[in-house]
């Protein structure tokens, strides 16, 4: 069976040549530790980790390490991380560390279910064949009820976006009991898909702990829901992985992010969104958070974005292609350079960029969806707003502006 590589990018610690580090971090996360064992019998030795390769990198260095595919448990993702993202991060002999990317081979993907929808089973269910899915977020992020949130909901419906999620903090607290929320917000959903003929994905966030979160999905799709999101980082991998194999949960999967950042951000120390994105696509998510290329966090170079959005859509192993995810500041003004930075197999979320619209929510929506049409019809959003008035008022309060916000 082939091994797995992992890449990572390092600087050494000032008494430490690159290539000790190197060995450092392949010994600790296979079959060494920090001094010689008397312990060690020869037969051990097909386990330890092999240093494919040290490069100059940057102000520091690359290495590739390549862990024997036997030291992996099969389907336990758990354990690979506790491999190639565990101790190293705390290596004294590294000053700095980032994981940036694995390569898995097969047999260590096989046990897992994949997204069951995928992209092009999302946009079936929207009625999209290639243009940028619009999602939006309810805001405020908590405190609604459930009859106000399904407001909200309605709002952005008939104002025809195609997604509406909970944020990532809402879950089931007192002040908006899940199976409320969701009934409320499936009912003025219907009504919306009557007037509009468009149906709505409404994501409803079911992050729980990791021994009720089958039955907290059982819950929300009883009440009617057709979409679920999970935090993945917070709730865990495997959180995704019972509802996306358990064959009585038939609808998409929203995968939020949050917590992310505490790894992702750091240039030189953490865990790139990379490996992160590949390891959802294993345990079955159809769609995934990745970053925006103008929003309001402090993402990384777009091109990481765009690779780390590739490794959601390239042939991997026979796994559908799943929706990469932009969102965080965005408004009707910066779909286009989202797009022309991003591509259309997108989707485009926005929160306040909606609900802080100057004529509300559903005018909000029709600016974003408005945006979306400009784009892929090649024309700029302020000429296209000359005859579509939620454009022009959104672009007269947020301006179209490339940048970050
Ligand atoms: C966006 C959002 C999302 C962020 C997450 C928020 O709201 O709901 O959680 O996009 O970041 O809470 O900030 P706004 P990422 O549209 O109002 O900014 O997508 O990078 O994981
Ligand atoms: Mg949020």
């Amino acid at each position: 069976m082939a091994d797995l590589i992992a890449t990572y990018s390092f600087r050494p610690r000032a008494d430490t040549t690159p290539e000790s580090a190197a060995q450092a971090l392949a010994e600790e996360e296979t079959t060494g530790t920090w001094t010689e064992i008397s312990t060690t019998t020869g037969y051990v030795r097909r386990l330890d980790g092999v240093v494919e390769s040290v490069e100059p990198h940057g102000n520091g260095y690359l290495t590739r390490i390549r862990y024997p595919a036997e030291i992996f448990e099969p389907g336990n993702i758990p354990q690979y991380l506790s491999v190639f993202a565990g101790n190293l991060f705390g290596l004294g002999r590294l000053d700095a560390v980032r994981l940036l990317d694995i390569d898995v081979p097969g047999p260590l993907v096989a046990p897992f279910p994949g997204p069951r929808f995928g992209m092009e089973g999302v946009r079936r269910l929207v009625g999209t064949t290639d243009r940028p899915h619009v999602g939006t977020i309810i805001k405020p992020k908590v405190g609604l009820t459930p009859k106000d949130t399904a407001a909200v909901a309605y709002q952005a419906a008939i104002g025809g976006v195609d997604l509406i999620k909970d944020d990532e903090t809402l879950t089931d607290q007192a002040f908006c009991p899940l199976a409320d929320r969701v009934a409320e917000v499936m009912d003025r959903l219907d009504e919306a898909r009557s007037e509009t003929g468009h149906p709505v994905l409404y994501a409803v966030n079911i992050t729980t702990r990791a021994d009720r979160i089958r039955e907290r999905a059982r819950t929300a799709i009883e009440h009617g829901a057709n979409m679920l999101m999970i935090d993945v980082l917070t709730a865990g991998f495997d959180a995704i992985r019972a509802i996306a194999e358990d064959p009585s949960f038939r609808v998409p999967i929203h995968v939020h992010r949050t917590m992310h950042a505490a790894m992702t951000r750091n240039p030189e120390h953490g865990i790139a969104m990379r490996p992160f994105a590949r390891l959802v696509r294993m345990v079955g998510g159809d769609q995934l958070h990745t970053g925006t290329a103008s929003g309001k966090m402090g993402g990384g170079p777009v091109e990481e974005i765009v690779g780390d959005n590739r490794a959601l859509t390239s042939p991997f192993y026979g796994l559908r292609p799943i929706f990469p995810v932009s969102s965080g500041g965005l408004h009707p003004g910066k779909v286009a350079s989202e797009i022309a930075a991003l591509g259309t197999d997108i989707v485009l979320q926005a929160g306040g960029g909606i609900h802080g619209h100057p004529d509300g929510t559903a005018a909000g929506a029709r600016a974003m969806r408005q945006a979306v049409d400009a784009a892929m019809q090649g024309v700029p959003a302020e000429e296209y707003a000359k005859d579509h008035v939620e454009l022009a008022r959104a672009l007269e309060r947020w301006g179209a502006s490339p940048g970050r916000s």
